[in-house]
Order: C-alpha cells, then sequence, then structure tokens
C-alpha cells in the first residue's frame, strides 16, 4: 500500500503527488472510460513487454524506458513479450480500421498497462498518452520517491487529421539542432506529427547545399539574422541527424526554401543570381517582400535546381516546401512563370509540393498543398483552389501563430495578426473556417513560428507554450469532443510538467493553472 505507515515499515513512505486522470489527455482521447478499481502501479521489477520480432515496437519501448528510468530509478527493461503478463506492454495488433495509422486503444488494468495499434506509430502515441498519465513528478530527471500510478480504465483513441505540425523559423535567428531536438520532444508529447522547418530567407541561408557552398558560409556565417545575431547553419549532416531524431519520434520533417521572394541572403551571396549581376548588401532587418529570384535568367532555374534535388536526396519525408509568400516584387506573370517551372522541379525529385496560399494563384498541379496563414474567412483563391482538388494546411495568422503576442505586455513577438490569447487559439474549427474549404480538403493544421524577436529556446518555448498544446488538440481530437472548460483545466495540469523539464511557459491569466 502506497500509504503504509513509516513508522511500521521503517521505509519513507512515498512523498504526495497528484496523481493524474484518465480524463487529463491533451489531445483530448476519442474515448475515455475510467474505472477506479483498475489503478496500475508500476514496480522496481516492472517489465516493459513489446510486440515480439517488431524492430519498430521495440524502439518504441525503448524510447518509453528511456522517459520513465530517470524519475522511477527502475530498471525497466525491455523484453519480447511472449505469452501472457503484466507490466507494461505494447503490442501490435489489429485494432480495427477505424483506429488507423495512429490510433491505440490502452487499457489498464491492476496488473498492467496494455497498448495495442495497428502500427508502432500508433504504439508511440499511447506511449505519450501513457506519460501523461503518471504524476508530474515523472517528468523529474533525478529519482522521486513517490506512487506511480496510473488511473484504471480504457483509452481508445485516433486523429481527426493527418498532418498535424509545428513550424519553426531558422532563418531570422539560427536555432541549434539541441535547440530543435528540444522541440521535437514537445511536438512528441502532443502528438504533432510533422516539423516545417523554414530552412532559408532574406536574413539567413541554413541548410548546407554543397553544389553552392557559399550559401551557408557567407548566407547563414557570423553576422547574419536579425541584428546580426542569428548566425549559423545546419550541415547536411546535422540536417539528417534531426531528421532521424523526429523520425523516431514518428515525426516528419517537412523542409522549406522559400522562393522567389525571402531571398536576400541568397542573391547577397551570389551576385550572378540577380538581373543585374550586382549582390544587394545582406539585410538583418525584420521588412519583407523586397527580394526577388531573377525570373528571366537561366542560372535561377538551376540553382533552384541543385537545391531543390539535394535537400529532396536528405529528405525521407513526401514534401518539400517551397514558399511562396509575399512575393511583392515579382509581379504576378512571372510568378506564375516562376511556380509553372518550379513546381514541376519538386515532382521530379520525388516530393509533393508544398507551398504558402499565395501558391495557388500561380495554378500549380492540384497536389500541391496550400498551407493557409490568412486572417480572413473569405478567401477566393483559396476556395478555388479547393474546387480545382487541392489540399489545405490550415494555419490561420490570427489563430495559431506562435509568433504573435499574448497580449500588449508581452515583450517577444509581434503583433501584426493582433494578440493571441489561448482561448483564441483553441476555438476555432480548421474543418469550417474558410469559406468554401471543407472538412475533407484539410489534410491538417500548423503552428508557425516565426523567430524575428525569438533568439533563445526559451524564447521558442514561451511563445510555443500553452498555444502549441491548443494547436496539438484541434489536429487531433474530434470537434465533438473539444470544449475550452475542460481544455483549459486539462492544460493547468500540465504546468507542473513544463516546471519540471524547464520549458518556459505564458501563465495565460485564462487558464487555472495548478
Ligand atoms: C509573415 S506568414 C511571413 C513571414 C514573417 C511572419 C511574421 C508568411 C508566409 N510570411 O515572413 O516572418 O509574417 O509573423
Amino acid at each position: 500500500n502506497a500509504t503504509a505507515d513509516p513508522a511500521v515499515t521503517g521505509a519513507a513512505p512515498p512523498a504526495k503527488s497528484a496523481q493524474s486522470s484518465l480524463t487529463d489527455i491533451i489531445p483530448a482521447p476519442v474515448e475515455v472510460a475510467p474505472d477506479g478499481d483498475a489503478d496500475y502501479r508500476l514496480r522496481p521489477w516492472t517489465l516493459i513487454r513489446t510486440e515480439p520480432h517488431s524492430a519498430e515496437a521495440r524502439e518504441v519501448g525503448r524510447l518509453l524506458a528511456d522517459s520513465l528510468r530517470p524519475a522511477t530509478g527502475y530498471a525497466l527493461p525491455v523484453v519480447p513479450a511472449h505469452g501472457r503478463g503484466g507490466g507494461i506492454a505494447l503490442l501490435i495488433d489489429d485494432v480495427g480500421e477505424e483506429l488507423g495509422s495512429e490510433g491505440y486503444r490502452l487499457e489498464v488494468t491492476k496488473r498492467g498497462v496494455t497498448i495495442r495499434a495497428n502500427t508502432a506509430a500508433g504504439l508511440f502515441a499511447g506511449t505519450q498518452t501513457l506519460r501523461q498519465l503518471l504524476p508530474a513528478d515523472i517528468e523529474a530527471d533525478s529519482r522521486r520517491n513517490v506512487a506511480w500510478t496510473v488511473p484504471g480504465g480504457t483509452v481508445v483513441d485516433h486523429p481527426r487529421f493527418d498532418y498535424r505540425g509545428a513550424m519553426l523559423d531558422i532563418a531570422r535567428h539560427f536555432h541549434t539542432p539541441d535547440e530543435i531536438k528540444s522541440y521535437i520532444d514537445e511536438l512528441a508529447r502532443y502528438k504533432i506529427n510533422h516539423l516545417h522547418l523554414h530552412l532559408t530567407d532574406d536574413q539567413g541561408w541554413r541548410i548546407e547545399i554543397e553544389s553552392w557552398p557559399k550559401l551557408t558560409t557567407v548566407g547563414g556565417g557570423p553576422g547574419t539574422g536579425v541584428d546580426g545575431v542569428g548566425g549559423g547553419f545546419l550541415t547536411k549532416e546535422e540536417y539528417s541527424d534531426i531528421v532521424a531524431y523526429a523520425a523516431e519520434r514518428y515525426i516528419t520533417v517537412v523542409p522549406e526554401i522559400d522562393m522567389p521572394g525571402h531571398t536576400n541572403a541568397a542573391l547577397s551571396t551570389y551576385a550572378e543570381l540577380n538581373c543585374d549581376g550586382i549582390a544587394p548588401p545582406p539585410r538583418t532587418d525584420i521588412a519583407v517582400g523586397y527580394s526577388s529570384l531573377c525570373i528571366d535568367k537561366e542560372l535561377t532555374y538551376e540553382f533552384v535546381e541543385d537545391v531543390i534535388r539535394e535537400v529532396s536526396e536528405l529528405t525521407p519525408g513526401p514534401y518539400l516546401h517551397i514558399g511562396g509568400d509575399e512575393a511583392h516584387v515579382t509581379p504576378p506573370e512571372d510568378y506564375r512563370v516562376f511556380m509553372q517551372r518550379v513546381v514541376p522541379l519538386v515532382e521530379k525529385y520525388g516530393k509533393r509540393p508544398f507551398g504558402w496560399n499565395e501558391i495557388v494563384r500561380a495554378e500549380p498541379t492540384t497536389d500541391t498543398v496550400a498551407q493557409y496563414w490568412g486572417t480572413t474567412t473569405n478567401h477566393a483563391d483559396l476556395a478555388d483552389a479547393v474546387a480545382r482538388g487541392h489540399q489545405v494546411i490550415m494555419s490561420p495568422a490570427n489563430k495559431v501563430y506562435l509568433d504573435m503576442k499574448y497580449d500588449e505586455d508581452t515583450t517577444l513577438g509581434l503583433s501584426w495578426a493582433g494578440y493571441i490569447e489561448v482561448r483564441d487559439s483553441y476555438e476555432w474549427n480548421p474543418g469550417a473556417h474558410v469559406t468554401g474549404v471543407g472538412e475533407d480538403a484539410v489534410l491538417g493544421v500548423e503552428a508557425p513560428l516565426w523567430s524575428e524577436t525569438l533568439r533563445s529556446l526559451d524564447h521558442i518555448e514561451y511563445m510555443a507554450f500553452p498555444r502549441l498544446a491548443a494547436v496539438a488538440e484541434i489536429g487531433w481530437s474530434p470537434q465533438e469532443a473539444r470544449d475550452w472548460t475542460s481544455f483549459s483545466e486539462r492544460l493547468g495540469k500540465q504546468a507542473p510538467r513544463w516546471e519540471e523539464r524547464e520549458v518556459d511557459f505564458h501563465r495565460s491569466p485564462q487558464v487555472p493553472w495548478v
């Protein structure tokens, strides 16, 4: 018994730690059925038993063990699940078509926790739920004397949208591989499965391209970035390592090379890319819309193809994002000519093209995904594109731009799309947000984080949390299961977890923090 009298046993009792409830999970699951008589308690001898002959299931078990060992101090060996047995079981099983490739079924009885899924991705999602079901002390990085109780009952769960994304801008200020991995860790906890990396912009070029080596040494070198303090770039090895780290956590990296605008870092590095052959000076301010690749030069397309080829080769995921936003100095006819040539290059290298919503004006192949970042709920170009068959990612700037200030007192961030408090970021429906863009046209949601004002991981975290958790729930949970009161209460209980992990967050006055 967890409350055995220390005067009798001579041992220190487990410290009081708020037990989690089966209904505390973010994102809210499809079905939750608590059973107050079926709590399970982890023990020093608990085993993590994984589907025999599945290397992927074993790997999910290993990541789970890694995440539970520090605070529990238990060995938690990962062993093949032969026969019956208690402990934590991760089993690949036919759990029904409706659970799809990311759904899972989690059952907690007195004997143990069993997660079943059609795929290892589903098992991984289930393990993220399990982590949230343990007391917040589980996030500690050293041993805690706590009763590691998992509340009894059953969770049946699967996502609403296939694509749940977050974007990180590493161009305006470079963020290191360790910082990116730390962000990936947080995304995984909330079942976000895509990380869009904004790799290039006017102020910096952050991905090594072997055929154009000065892009990074000059365009991404020291002194680049906003205010000249955001230099740095990812080598090919570092990028691949991030992609692999993300993949282990069932997160797909979506690389973005923004063009034809947002290209001053490239244009200032290679004079020959400019129409007049003269390199403009590097820029460290935060203006937008002043740069453009030279549409009439053949060299432009050699450059673009080299970049697309090299980035595609490094990227196992299906998408390549080519930006296309705010090309204010590219005349519409030139923009069209450019995209009509470049979109097929993306497909030539086996990738599905992805662009900011402006891209649909160029009438690219309908396979091109349009990322909506507008602030209005009527958008004729987008509705027309959907009518032609395009899929859309919803990133309305006035709802989910994580770089927007929370309120007038927020020191970081921008406010061109307004202030965005947590409730604003939660209360909207991606399947009915823009007229003519219905649920079926929506591939998913994404929360972009632009980094003009963000220099450190603390800055990133402060702007992302708690709003990223809201966007995660929008992307995963059924619309009917979503409710602000419930969400805000569950959100309040995340605070001790963020504190344990030293994740900065905004203590929004809208949330009942515990
Ligand atoms: C608009 S959103 C941009 C970015 C800025 C951002 C700042 C979009 C496609 N373009 O270049 O960083 O606003 O919020």
